[in-house]
């Protein structure tokens, strides 16, 4: 089936007999920063130009009424009727709506069809910007003014209470925050946000490895609990330590013993990774790009070998990455268990990166991967077309 965001009009229209408004929000990559969102550390995510699109029209009743393009399913809920998780996309929807009544939006029904160019499972946020679009929308028709901020953390509440996946806040606040042309440098304590602009002598290229592993959502919980052991043994020890962003590489490297082996090494991914994500945004504000693709390439060995959220087909693709031309670092980008890296390339060797690393990589896996250049796009609004 061919997805083109142009059709919602006429799609919604044929659907449900009226016109609709129409919004938008993005997916992500991240340049450097992973599993550092719910230790209360930096990341440095770029919107993409790629999204999820909501048309949508308010109705005069409580229902919410959505259709997928995508899957071509439907699903009809009484907000009133206080709807369970179904455990598939719905939760996604409904979980925003629930959240956003629970922080007193009162919304009205609506009617929605949902589009999405974003491939799902793929590493790449899908689903924060299926939240962030719905809410949107949702916020929209209801005649409510949209804060930014607020709806990041609702969408997020959404996810982790509604859905059941204990996600930190990086995607859902850049698909609302994001900023053409330009990075985030987020502090995920804080919530305070910079934009690093992207040099237009390098380029962000995202390779798709086309594999999701199932234990993608199971061992992100249990690497959040293993972070969470970290910290209770650390505070023992060192004060003031209420998350990993609170302890330095010498404190920990100081406090090895007091914690079990392999806790030890998720909290030196995350207290390392702190400490890549601000060298990072230092060499690119320096134009080293040499330095900014080495922190890359370091964060990718730290969560292959500390974090342990790699797999052999990401592995691959960052291997192939840095050895095509003008590649200055490639890392695994996302939650990890398979979807996408991301590379930094000289900009005169971009054209040529897909064609030194697809067919390689095709034919080593028997997968043909999905590889572009990311130019980095708006946050979450309305569009027109
Ligand atoms: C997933 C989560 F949703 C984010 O919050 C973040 O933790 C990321 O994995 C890893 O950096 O995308």
């Amino acid at each position: 089936m061919q997805i083109d965001p142009r059709d919602l009009p006429s799609l919604f229209e044929r659907r449900f007999g009226r016109a609709p408004k129409l919004f938008r929000a993005p997916g992500r990559v991240n340049l450097i920063g992973e599993h550092t969102d719910y230790n209360d550390g930096f990341v440095l995510p770029a919107a993409l130009d790629l999204a999820t699109y909501v048309a949508i029209a308010p109705r005069q009743d409580r229902l919410l009424h959505a259709h997928s393009e995508n899957l071509n399913a439907d699903f009809a809920v009484d907000l009133d009727a206080a709807p369970g998780p179904a455990g598939d996309w719905r939760d996604y929807v409904v979980g925003v709506a629930l959240e956003l009544e629970k922080s007193n939006y009162r919304l009205c029904g609506a009617d929605m069809v949902i589009m999405s160019v974003l491939p799902m499972g793929s590493g790449l946020s899908a689903s924060a910007a299926l939240e962030a679009a719905v809410g949107y929308a949702m916020l929209s028709v209801a005649n409510r003014p949209v804060d930014r901020l607020a709806l990041a953390k609702i969408c997020q509440r959404a996810e982790n209470e509604f859905v059941g996946m204990r996600c930190g806040v990086m995607d859902q606040f850049i698909s609302c925050h994001g900023v053409e042309g330009s990075a985030l440098l987020l502090d995920c304590r804080s919530l305070e946000a910079r934009p690093i602009p992207l040099d237009p002598t390098v380029r962000v290229l995202v390779c798709n490895t086309m594999v999701h592993h199932q234990l993608a959502g199971s061992e992100y919980n249990l690497r959040r609990q293993d972070c969470e052991t970290a910290v209770a043994l650390l505070a023992k020890s060192i004060n003031g330590v209420t998350a990993l962003r609170d302890v330095s590489v010498n404190e920990l490297d100081k406090h090895a013993a007091d914690l079990p082996p392999v806790i030890f090494k998720r909290a030196r991914h995350v207290v390392t990774e702190n400490a890549r994500v601000l060298a990072a945004v230092a060499a690119l504000e320096a134009s080293d790009f040499a330095e900014a693709g080495r922190l890359m390439n370091a964060s990718h060995e730290s969560l292959r070998d500390d974090y342990e959220v790699s797999c052999p087909e990401l592995d691959l693709m960052v291997e192939l990455s840095r050895a095509a031309p003008g590649v200055f670092g490639a890392r695994m980008t996302g939650g990890g268990f398979g979807g996408c890296t991301v590379s930094l390339v000289d900009a005169r060797a971009a054209d040529r990166f897909a064609e030194s690393v697809g067919p390689a990589y095709e034919r080593m896996t028997g997968l043909r991967p999905m590889i572009f250049s990311c130019y980095p796009g708006p946050g979450a609004g309305p569009v027109a077309f």
